[in-house]
Parts: C-alpha cells; structure tokens; sequence
C-alpha cells in the first residue's frame, strides 16, 4: 500500500436550478397567470471524517468532487429537485487547507465530523413569485447562483500522543517495537523508517496510548537533507515528543552535536513544536560498559545543558522502557485531566495546536514551492513525494 500524506483535489458544489417562465394554460380558463416552479438548490459538498481511511491515495486517482446540480423549475408550479449533497470520506487527522488562502478551514480530528467544504448554489424563482397587482403576467424569473468551487489541499497526520524524534539509527523503531504490537523494520543503517508508524503501547488492562515513529532527521533537513522535513508534520498532533538519542553511535560521532541538530531542525521546522514537552531518552546503554553508564549518561545531559526528564533505556533488551512508558502514561493522564478541568490550560493547548498547524502548513507551501519550481525547470514527472512502501499499523 502507498502512504500519502498530502493531496489536492477540486472541490465544486452543485449549480442551484434556473427559476422557470410558464403561464396556465387550460381549456376554459383564460389568462391562466404564472405558473413557473422554482428550481431546486444545487447540491454542497461536505468532508466527512472516517477512520477507516489512513492514507490520502485515493485522492490521487481522484482530483475532482462535484456535487449535483439542481433540476430548473417547471410549469405548472413544479419545483425542480435540489441537487444531491456529495459527502467526500477523508481519514481522521486531515487537515483541510484552502489551496488558494492558504487558510486552515478545517481540521478533521473526530469520527462522523462533518465540514461544509463547497456551498451549494441557491434556486432560482419561478415566475409564479413574481405576481402582483400591477403585473399579472411576469416575464420575470431569477437563475439559480453557482456552486462554490475550491481548490484545496489535505494534510494526513497521524493521530499520536507520543511523538519518536531522533536521527536515523537511534533507535526509534526498535522501541516502539519494544512497547508496542507494532512491528517496523529495524535495520543497523539509517532511514529504514520511510513513512509513520503507528503503535498502541498498552500500559494495564484498559490503559493505553499510541506512539508514532516518524522517519530519522539529519541536520539540514529544512534545507531538504535526507527526507527532510515532511514527517515532522506527523508529530505536531501529539503531545509529548521522546528525543532519542544513540548514546553510542557506532561511527563514533558525538551524540551531543547529533541531538543539538535535530533540535535545531526541529525549531526550523515549527518554533512552538520546539517549545512542546519533551523528554530525552537516552538509548543503546547496553553498548557501553556497565560502570560507564552513569557517567557517560551524566555527561550527555551536562553538555545539552539538558533540565528536562531524561531516561536512560535499552530499547534492544527493553531495560528501562516499561518505566518510560509508564511515567508518559501518568503524565498523560495528568494533562488531560488538567484541560478537562481548567478551561484556561485547554485553551492554551488549542492555541498551540492552532500555532504548529499553520507553521506546518508555511512549510508545506514553502517545499511544495520549491518542488513546483524544479518540476518546471526539469520536467521531471518523478513524484519524490510518493513512497511505495508497507505501512503498518497496528491495531
Ligand atoms: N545494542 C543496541 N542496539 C540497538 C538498540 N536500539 C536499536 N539498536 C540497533 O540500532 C539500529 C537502528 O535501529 P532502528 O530502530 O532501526 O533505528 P531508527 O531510529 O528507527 O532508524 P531510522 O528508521 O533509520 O530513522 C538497529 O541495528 C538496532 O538493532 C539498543 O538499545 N541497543
Ligand atoms: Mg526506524
């Protein structure tokens, strides 16, 4: 299966039905007067949220949405029929996008959410409206108005809690693969990981949250190094990013100025994802010698000048991964509880998301410029935003 995270359709309501010009016309009743029906409304079109869905392919085949029109008055005072409403299923974690604005229209986060994307056109009057003392013939009718037509653009993220930042190699896939069902492809070289998973790490019996691990960052992914960017947009739903780090990287390179970059990346990419809580999870300890660790470890945190939670775990064995997941379980808990309480803290958290999704959208607009740019001066149909890989998601 493709995974697609990004899409443009047309989307165009239907035109509302032309009023109609009629007059009675019966044996034995002269100068019947009007009888032109009204026409019908044109048709919307609406976005509905499925979470079945879980890739926007489907709106690569498909570009072009129309609902339908409504029918024209007739004589005899029928009205035409409204033009059906079109009801287009887009998964759980799009991001509606007006193409034209760049206005964030809509953000479709629930099951069954539904968003008027494209307004149906109003009816037009029959002649029959338009009778009066002083006119008892109207020649007089109205049309019915356009459909609205847009040009939009989706943005699939994944619906996540947690979010694996890191460079390639540090091990984010094999610790989701440690705390959860979910199975990526691990391998000893970096960018094994080309698109999102997802995987639902079960704390208890009924407790449970969902990790996604997105592709490794390298420095000079905002300038487009590695796979650049376009998956730190996956992380901007969650609300705690685990910044893994390789504590022993086996090409020796220092894991300090390793985690210094990605934070830098990530403060390109969206300033207030850079300002969202954030753990540091040091990993691969069971590289280094026993007596190492502590100080090894302690040195790390020193150097980052690092005050914020630190866990130290071997994703590989699974040491000290059953305390990481636990503390982010409680710490979850904890904040949901405070915005289902504290209106002022749900607001803020509202604030922030708005704040990451237009930032997130600047930078789409702004790599999706570049590769306009280099599509016309190449003429190279290849979509590098296309990967043809296994998604895996686990239940
Ligand atoms: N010894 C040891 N090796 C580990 C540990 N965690 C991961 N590795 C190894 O490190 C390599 C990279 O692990 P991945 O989980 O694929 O790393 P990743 O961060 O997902 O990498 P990308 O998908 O390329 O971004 C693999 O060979 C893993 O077996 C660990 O805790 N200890
Ligand atoms: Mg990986």
């Amino acid at each position: 299966m493709q995974f697609v995270d990004e899409a443009s359709i047309i989307v165009e309501a239907g035109k509302g039905g032309n009023g109609c010009l009629s007059f009675r016309r019966e044996k034995y009743v002269p100068k019947g007067g009007p009888d032109g029906g009204d026409g019908g409304h044109g048709g919307s079109v609406y976005l509905i949220g499925d979470d079945a869905l879980n890739t926007l392919i489907d709106f690569k085949y498909q570009r072009f949405y129309k609902a339908q029109n409504g029918q024209p008055g007739q004589g005899r005072q029928m009205s035409g029929r409204a033009g059906d409403d079109l009801h287009v299923k887009v998964p759980v974690g799009t991001t509606v996008i007006d193409e034209d604005t760049l206005e964030v229209i809509a953000d479709v986060t629930e099951i069954g959410q539904v968003v008027l994307v494209a307004q149906g056109g109003r009816r037009g009057l029959g002649n029959i409206h338009f009778k009066s003392s002083t006119n008892r013939a109207p020649r007089r009718t109205t049309p019915g108005t356009e459909g609205e037509r847009r040009n939009l653009r989706f943005e699939m993220k994944v619906m996540a809690d947690v979010g694996l930042l890191g460079q390639p190699n540090a091990g984010k896939s094999t610790l989701i693969r440690s705390v959860s069902a979910a199975k990526p492809k691990v391998a000893n070289y970096p960018f094994t990981t080309l698109v999102p998973n997802l995987g639902v790490v079960k704390i208890g019996q009924h407790e449970h949250f969902v990790m996604a691990d997105i592709p490794g960052l390298i420095e000079g992914a905002s300038d487009g190094a590695g796979l650049g960017l376009r998956f730190l947009k996956h992380l901007t739903r969650t609300r705690l990013l685990f910044h893994v780090v390789d504590v022993a990287p086996f090409d020796e390179s220092d894991p300090v100025a390793a985690a210094e970059a990605i934070v830098h990346e990530l403060g390109q990419f969206s300033p207030t994802l850079a300002e969202r809580p954030r753990w540091l999870v040091l990993n691969k300890l069971d590289l280094l010698p026993a007596e190492e660790r502590e100080t090894v470890a302690d040195e790390i945190v020193r150097r980052l000048d690092w005050d914020g939670p630190v866990f130290r775990v071997s994703a590989i064995s699974g040491e000290g991964t059953g305390a990481l997941v636990q503390a982010a379980y409680r710490w979850l808990t904890e904040q949901r509880q405070l915005e289902n309480e504290d209106e002022e803290a749900a607001e803020r958290e509202r604030e922030m998301r708005r704040r990451m999704e237009g930032e997130a959208v600047a930078r789409t607009e702004a790599r999706l410029g570049r590769k306009r740019k280099r599509d016309d001066e190449d003429d190279d149909d290849f979509d590098d935003d296309d990967y043809d890989v296994e998604v895996e998601y686990a239940p």
